[in-house]
Order: structure tokens, then C-alpha cells, then sequence
């Protein structure tokens, strides 16, 4: 009787240590690539004019496929006045003339298609240009199109004086309202004065965007990344007798009065109306992935709070996007943290992120000084070595494969608005996001191979003829070859689907485990100059000897060398990867 009850239960019990239903799912597409995001202004440029382009991509297409990445992320490409470089977008439906046609773009996507690399577009939703078709109409005084924007009645002041509605800012200075004299009211611009803020409160401006959705899935796109969505909705005036109120000061001393933020934006960002826009794009998505069986990727852009970035996600019964932008190695560290700094904004995401979803990693984009000048150029493996072999979606930004640093860019040649607007020949600099938009090194000829030009639109970084994919290409040892070796590692099932832990072994030695099915993979990396020698058994199951699988450009370690766990020497920024 005894035997008959035991021998089905052993039958259970020896399923259930190898069968986990959670592991070795099918991994949808996105879930295991690296996303490489372009800057097209910056990265080819085809016909010689010094700005790069559509053409100039599909040409460069076989880079991206060399070194592992899975999809590419074009920053926008539509028909644009370029006041913010296509961040204010005239025509939703058209490509920028600077960049190409609409042939060219689908010759990208059939290249790409071809490489099995898949193409992600940047939707703008917040804004348009002020040379769109719509505000056009709606300066003619056409309502359709005036409901298209968000217009408000000045104030007079005591001097009887016409002043803006209220105290709203934008993120590039000063006020965020701009007077109309067709329309005799202000309009709000979060963002440069060229870029109206859309009316989202308008469902016919609802309707459009989904159709500008709709459009380009349909053309083979395999999804999106939506561009500063937190700023969809302001609050709704009706609550407030028909204004629109100030927002509260922030409190903060190190900015002026001037600044986006000297304001706390309780008004004009993440408001809950926000999140159901998300959640109804999905749906949008998910029914083009129907029609035609690719699965569609959402990536939102959000700088705010941790439980805020979650909201993205979904809700209860409704998805938003699979990828909310995970900011936190770019916003919570830099070369100066410590190790455990590191590990804490590591965890930050993989500890609020609901449990079915996936982490990602971003350490650097167009408007932040790039990853290899804020970590420093001796980091470039070792944070590699986190974007890549840490559980979730990679994202890379073009040139941090090579290690690519910030250019100069002199007063006189800054172009971007953020710079420009300071009026500050000196204090430009730190608020202009032209050093990390600067041209992809490809090699050491003149503008080092991105342009035959004359004056490309941002100047070459200097020590190009060093720093290039060439040179890295040829040379025994570089980041570009690091970057390679990780991207094929990445493709280990213990990296797709195995668990992970982190320990902050000293002030400077960050260090994380990655195990599935009795393989274990340890990532090492020092943070500092400074050479150290630390002890892996703080780890569970971490004993005896492990060898060298992978190494940064200096480490003075050979892939095979084999060392004690527990007394294992690491050089200054060292990064190894180890396999027990
Ligand atoms: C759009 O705004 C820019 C300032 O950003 C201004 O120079 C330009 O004249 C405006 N164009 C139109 C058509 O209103
Ligand atoms: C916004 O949504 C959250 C979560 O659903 C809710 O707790 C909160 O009350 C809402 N806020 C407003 C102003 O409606
Ligand atoms: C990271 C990013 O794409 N930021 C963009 C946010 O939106 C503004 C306005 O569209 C752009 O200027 C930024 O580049
Ligand atoms: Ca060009
Ligand atoms: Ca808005």
C-alpha cells in the first residue's frame, strides 16, 4: 500500500527538478535581442551633404548584424523643420527629405528583413512642428485643427501688460506658452517653441495618432519607441474653473528661475490619463501583430519615478508597453559610485518590475553625455559586460560598441536648442546634447569615413583616426571585439533564461552570478584604478576554481586562465567574465 502511494510521488518529484514551466519558454523576439539605437543624422551619410541618412544606414546595416544586435532603433526620420533635429515633426507620414524617400526606408526595411534585423521607429506623440499641416490650419483658423493644440488666454499684469497664462516652463527655458496673433491666444510647447504640444484631451488627435500607429506597423515596422510619452496630458482645466493652474516651485536651489526645474510638474506630467493612452496603443499593436503574426514592440521614454516607469507596464487586465525604459545607470550612477551604488540601481528595476516581465538595460542615448566619457574610457567593457549579460533587453547607443567618447563642439557650431537657448558661450556646454550626437567613427579617413563633406553638420570628434570600427576591427584586442564575444555569450541559455544574484564585494568591485541548469557564470568588474583581490565564495555555491571566459582590453588575464574563487586578483577597471 505503503509502496503503490510513494512510487507516483518520486515520479513528481524527480519531473519537477528538471522541468521549471518558466524556463525554456519560447522567448518572444525582443525579449532576448540587443536594441541598437541610431542617431541618422549622425551614423552614414550617402550622398556627401554632411548629414547623414536613410541610404547611408542600409549601407552600414552589416555592422550592425556583425556585432549581435537583433533591432534598430531609428531616432525620428519624418518630415521635419529640424528646430529640435526631428523631434518636432511636420508630417507624420513622411520622411524628412535630409534623410531619404519613402523607397529608401523601404529598402531599409527589406535590407534589414534580409539580415533579420528588425526595424523600431521613435513616435512623437507630444507634439508636432509648428510647420505641420495642422498648426497651419489651425493659425487659418480652421477648429478642427485649432482643437488639435492646447491654446489658453493670456493675463494682463499691473502694468497692463500681456503675460502668459501661468508659470509653465519648458524644458528648454523660459516660458511654456507662445502668443499667436492669428488666434489671439497662447499655445502651449513643452518642449522648443517649434513643437505645440497636442491637444490629447481631443479624441480626434487620439484617433490620428492611432492611425500614424497603424501606418508604419503596416509598412513592416516592428514597433515603436514612444518619445517623452509622460508629457502627454496636462491636467484638465475643467477641474480648475477653466485655467490651467501654476505649478508648485521645486525647491531646488541649484537651478534658476528659467529652468524646467525649478518647477515641480505636478500639471503637466504623469497624469493617470497617460497610462489608459499607453495601455490603448497596445491594443493597437496587438492588432496589427494579429493580422500579420510579428509581435510588436512598445519601448516608452519615461524620466520619472521607479513605481511611475512600472504604470507603463499595464494595469490589472490591461498591457502597456513590454519596455519601459530603464534609466537608472544613467540617471543613479557614474564613474565616481561605488560598487554598491551600482548594484542598488541594478536592483531598483529588477525589484519593482512586475514579476512575468523583463528588466532592460540603457546606459546612455542622444541626450546624455555618452556612456564611455561618464564612465570613462577604461570602463567601456566592464559596463558592456552589465548591458549585455544582465537578465533583459540590451540597448546600446551607437558607437558604445567602440567605446565612442563626447566631441567638442564650440559655441559657434552648436546647433542643438537645449545649447543654443542658453545664450552662454561658456555655460552652453552643459546643457547642449550636441557632444554625444556627434558623427560614428568608422574609420581614419577625412571625417573619419562617415561623410566626404566638407563641414559635416556636427564636427568630427578628434582622435577619430584612432577610434573607429576599422581600427578596432583589425586590432588583436578591443571593445568592439569585447562587445562581440558578449553578444555571443548572451545567447547561452544561462543568460536568456538563467536566475541572477549581485554583491557589492568592496567599495569598488561590483560583481553578479548568472546560473541555469547547473551551468554558473560570474561577472567581475572594478569600478576603480585600483587593484584588488576578492573572494567569490561570498556567493552560494561559488567554490573551488573558475576560468576566464571573457576580459576587458586591459586586463592582463588570458581567456582559459584558471583561478581560485576565493582569492581571485583584479586589476584597475578591470571586467572578467568567469565560468565556474
Ligand atoms: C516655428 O518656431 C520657430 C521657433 O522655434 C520660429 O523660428 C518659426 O518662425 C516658427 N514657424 C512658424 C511657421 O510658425
Ligand atoms: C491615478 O491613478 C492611481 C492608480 O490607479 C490612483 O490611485 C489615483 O487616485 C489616480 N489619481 C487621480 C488624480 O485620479
Ligand atoms: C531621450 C529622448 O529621445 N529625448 C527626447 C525627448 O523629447 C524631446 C522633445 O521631443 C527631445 O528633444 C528629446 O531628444
Ligand atoms: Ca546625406
Ligand atoms: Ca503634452
Amino acid at each position: 500500500m505503503r509502496a503503490v502511494l510513494l512510487l507516483p510521488l518520486f515520479g513528481v518529484l524527480s519531473c519537477a527538478k528538471n522541468i521549471n514551466v518558466r524556463d525554456e519558454r519560447e522567448l518572444e523576439w525582443w525579449e532576448s535581442t540587443i536594441v541598437y539605437q541610431i542617431y541618422p543624422r549622425s551614423f552614414a551619410d550617402s550622398d556627401g551633404d554632411g548629414i547623414g541618412d536613410i541610404k547611408g544606414i542600409t549601407s552600414k546595416l552589416e555592422h550592425v548584424k556583425e556585432i549581435g544586435a537583433g533591432a534598430v532603433w531609428l531616432s525620428p526620420i519624418f518630415q521635419s523643420p529640424m528646430y529640435d533635429f526631428g523631434y518636432d515633426i511636420a508630417d507624420f507620414y513622411a520622411i524628412h527629405d535630409e534623410f531619404g524617400t519613402m523607397e529608401d526606408f523601404e529598402e531599409l526595411v527589406a535590407k534589414a528583413g534580409e539580415l533579420d534585423i528588425k526595424i523600431l521607429l521613435d513616435l512623437v506623440p507630444n507634439h508636432t512642428s509648428n510647420e505641420s499641416m495642422w498648426f497651419q490650419e489651425a493659425l487659418k483658423g480652421n477648429e478642427k485643427y485649432l482643437n488639435y493644440f492646447v491654446w489658453e488666454d493670456g493675463v494682463l499684469d499691473e502694468n497692463g501688460v500681456m503675460q502668459p497664462p501661468n508659470n509653465w516652463l519648458s524644458h528648454f527655458r523660459g516660458s511654456a506658452w507662445e502668443f499667436r496673433e492669428e488666434v489671439g491666444k497662447y499655445y502651449l510647447h513643452q518642449f522648443v517653441v517649434g513643437q505645440p504640444d497636442l491637444n490629447y484631451h481631443n479624441p480626434d488627435v487620439v484617433e490620428e495618432m492611432k492611425n500614424i500607429i497603424r501606418f508604419w506597423l503596416n509598412k513592416g515596422v516592428a514597433g515603436f519607441r514612444v518619445d517623452a510619452v509622460n508629457c502627454l496630458f496636462e491636467v484638465d482645466k475643467e477641474l480648475f474653473g477653466g485655467k490651467y493652474p501654476d505649478e508648485p516651485p521645486s525647491g531646488r536651489t541649484d537651478v534658476d528661475s528659467g529652468s524646467h526645474d525649478s518647477l515641480q510638474h505636478i500639471y503637466t506630467k504623469d497624469q493617470n490619463e497617460t497610462y489608459y493612452m499607453v495601455y490603448e496603443w497596445r491594443d493597437v499593436f496587438d492588432e496589427i501583430s494579429k493580422q500579420d503574426g510579428l509581435p510588436r514592440l512598445m519601448m516608452t521614454e519615461v524620466y520619472a519615478s521607479i513605481k511611475d516607469v512600472m504604470r507603463y507596464f499595464g494595469e490589472g487586465e490591461r498591457e502597456g508597453a513590454q519596455m519601459p525604459f530603464n534609466f537608472d545607470l544613467i540617471t543613479d550612477v557614474d564613474a565616481s559610485s561605488s560598487a554598491a551604488d551600482i548594484k542598488r540601481a541594478i536592483e531598483k528595476f529588477l525589484t519593482y518590475k512586475p514579476v512575468d516581465k523583463n528588466g532592460n538595460w540603457v546606459v546612455g542615448n542622444h541626450d546624455k553625455s555618452r556612456m564611455a566619457t561618464r564612465y570613462g574610457t577604461a570602463l567601456v567593457d566592464g559596463i558592456n559586460m552589465l548591458v549585455l549579460l544582465l537578465p533583459g533587453v540590451a540597448v546600446t547607443y551607437m558607437g558604445e560598441e567602440i567605446g565612442l567618447v563626447d566631441g567638442y563642439v564650440s559655441w559657434e557650431d552648436t546647433v542643438d536648442p537645449s545649447g543654443c537657448n542658453t545664450n552662454d558661450p561658456v555655460n552652453y556646454v552643459k546643457y547642449s546634447r550636441d557632444p554625444e550626437r556627434t558623427p560614428f567613427q568608422w574609420n581614419s579617413d577625412k571625417n573619419a569615413g562617415f561623410s566626404t563633406a566638407d563641414k559635416t553638420w556636427l564636427p568630427v570628434a578628434e582622435g577619430y583616426t584612432k577610434l573607429n570600427v576599422e581600427a578596432q576591427k583589425t586590432s588583436a584586442r578591443s571593445n568592439l571585439k569585447v562587445y562581440q564575444a558578449l553578444a555571443n555569450l548572451r545567447q547561452e541559455k544561462v543568460f536568456r533564461y538563467g536566475r541572477y544574484e549581485s554583491i557589492a564585494l568592496n567599495t569598488d568591485v561590483f560583481a553578479f552570478k548568472r546560473w541555469y541548469n547547473g551551468e554558473t557564470y560570474l561577472v567581475v568588474v572594478n569600478m576603480r584604478d585600483s587593484e584588488q583581490e576578492v573572494d567569490l565564495t561570498y556567493f552560494e555555491n561559488v567554490i573551488g576554481k573558475a576560468a576566464v571566459v571573457l576580459r576587458s582590453v586591459q586586463s592582463p588575464k588570458n581567456e582559459g586562465d584558471v583561478f581560485d574563487v576565493a582569492s581571485l586578483p583584479v586589476a584597475a577597471f578591470e571586467g572578467i567574465v568567469l565560468k565556474l
